[in-house]
């Protein structure tokens, strides 16, 4: 029995977090998720548009998930690889060495990532939607509009 074990936000949840949990489950038996709370997020200087009660059913609901547990701090991993008696402690390479000091209690691996897809520029996207940019384009507009019309009298 190889339990695994990975750590994050899992904000907007897209095709790349999907890509890491089924290469996470093909690592072993039994696959463990760490979601991060809200509370966790603020101290990381990061705010989820998705709530963690929602981000944690979310990836509940995902096949070859076997338990999700809540981070609440950075020091919890060490904890909970000994109470959870987990083998392989995996996650995306933007962390790269920064878990090393894991590998007395575990393998640790830093996996590839999904290209072309984050929830930072999901919610990049979605920013330009908001209403004050959507008046700009619209202000934008009318005077182009207004410019297309001055033009076509000239002519
Ligand atoms: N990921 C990926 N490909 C992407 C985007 C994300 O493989 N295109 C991976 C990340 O590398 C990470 C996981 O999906 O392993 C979750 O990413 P985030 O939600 O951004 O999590 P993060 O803020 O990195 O939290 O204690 C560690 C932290 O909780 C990690």
């Amino acid at each position: 029995m190889t339990t695994v074990l990975t750590y994050g936000t899992f904000d907007l949840f897209h095709i790349g977090h999907l890509n890491l949990i089924n290469r996470l489950r093909d690592m072993g038996d039994r696959l463990i998720i760490a979601v991060s709370t809200d509370e966790f997020n603020a101290g990381k200087g990061k705010t989820s548009v998705v709530s963690y009660e929602d981000r944690a059913s979310i990836i509940n609901s995902i096949k070859g998930v076997d338990l999700v547990i809540p981070e609440t701090s950075w020091e919890q991993k060490a904890t909970d690889i000994k109470e959870h008696d987990v083998d392989v402690f995996a996650i995306g390479e933007d962390w790269t060495g920064k878990f090393d000091a894991l590998k007395e209690l575990c393998e640790v691996v830093y996996l590839p990532r999904t290209d072309g897809i984050s929830s930072t520029e999901i919610k990049q996207m979605l920013r330009v939607l908001d209403p004050q940019h959507i008046t700009e384009m619209q202000d934008a507009l009318a005077v182009m509009s207004r410019l297309l019309e001055h033009y076509r009298d000239l002519t």
